[in-house]
């Protein structure tokens, strides 16, 4: 096994999400190594050709298509492959194909490579990070899903756009499963560092208290919407795993919502969900367990429920 190199990043399925993602990490110069693998390794030559065209604009970066053995010393693998939500289609409706296509992956992925980080994004996210995190063996902290991240900086803009201030100032965490069940955690909400319900008196905005409530629903209905109007999801979702990528490369401790193993967190474990989690170098630094309310955490509880109810019966 060779020793990983820091700043290296493989990324497996280069469809939308593989894709798009090489090209955010590109522009952002997170990495100076970046290779593809798909089991369609033309679409993987063909995508790395196009990205690398583009290597006069940006940092420095190797970019190109490979194989599993290219693995050995990345020091974060990505994993995007396997089948996309169609129109009408849940993110649960995905679990018998993915699972199939997770079993080889994995397995191929520890043939080369132990001592990296595995980041999840293919759907249903939660349910197959759990699934990796069983499958390979690797310490908990080396495993996680993008899970809500995407969801959060969906909310976090909603209400930026809703209440008139900067994204960057909105802040907002949506938990547990990324998909039907998920929720948002109104409680902790704030903008600039007030709490949202004291903020609206000062808002110059006056708007009604539903408008604020539809925001949630239109998160969590968003990729649906989105996959209706255009077939796919793949530019928010890229930027939210370049964001991810850029916290363990750079060290930083960010806190972002990511899918891992929950260790009794709000009392539920053996499922991978999402909770506000500091991220550095070594993956999950630490999950937060924040003072939510009681009802943000029978909600959460119950996100953790239905998704277990759905792997019943796979062999997991
Ligand atoms: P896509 O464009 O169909 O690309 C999938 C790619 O995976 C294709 O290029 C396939 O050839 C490749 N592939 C399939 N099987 C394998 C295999 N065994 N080994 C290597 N490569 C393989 O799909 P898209 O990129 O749009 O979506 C990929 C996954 O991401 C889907 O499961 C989506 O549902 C999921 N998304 C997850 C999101 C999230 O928030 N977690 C958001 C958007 C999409």
């Amino acid at each position: 096994m060779n020793k990983l190199n820091p700043n290296k990043i493989a990324v497996i399925g280069a469809g939308g999400v593989g894709a798009t993602t090489a090209y955010a990490l590109m522009v952002q110069g997170i990495g100076s190594e970046i290779v593809l693998i798909d089991v369609n390794k033309e679409k993987a030559e063909g995508e790395a050709m196009d990205l690398r065209h583009g290597a006069s604009f940006v940092n420095p970066v190797d970019i190109y298509a490979g194989d599993y053995k290219d693995l050995d010393d990345a020091k974060l693998i990505i994993i995007t492959a396997g089948a996309a939500q169609k129109p009408g289609e849940t993110r649960l409706d995905l679990i018998k194909k993915n699972t199939g296509i997770f079993k080889n992956i994995i397995s191929s992925i520890t043939k080369y490579n132990q001592d990296g980080i595995l980041l999840v994004v293919t759907n249903p996210v939660d349910i197959l990070t759990y699934l990796t995190y069983k499958l390979s063996g690797f310490p908990v902290n080396r495993v996680l899903g993008s899970g809500t991240v995407l969801d959060s900086s969906r909310f976090r803009s909603l209400l930026s756009k809703n209440c008139g201030v900067a994204a960057s100032n909105v802040h907002g965490y949506i938990i547990g499963e990324h998909g039907d069940s998920e929720v948002p955690v109104w409680s902790l909400t704030n903008i600039a560092g007030t709490q949202i319900k004291n903020y609206c008196p000062i808002c110059d905005k006056v708007c009604k208290e539903e408008e604020l409530e539809q925001i949630s629903s239109k998160v969590k209905n968003a990729g649906y919407e989105i996959i209706r109007k255009k077939g796919a999801t793949f530019y928010a979702i890229s930027l939210a795993v370049a964001r991810i990528a850029r916290a363990i490369l750079r060290d930083e401790n960010a806190v972002l919502t990511v899918s891992s193993l929950m260790e009794g967190y709000y009392g539920i474990e053996d499922m991978s969900l999402s909770l506000p989690t500091l991220i550095n170098s070594n993956g999950i630094a630490k999950v937060l367990e924040l003072p939510i309310s009681k009802k943000e955490k029978a909600d959460f509880r119950a996100s953790a429920k239905h998704l277990k109810d759905n792997i019943k019966g796979l062999e997991i």
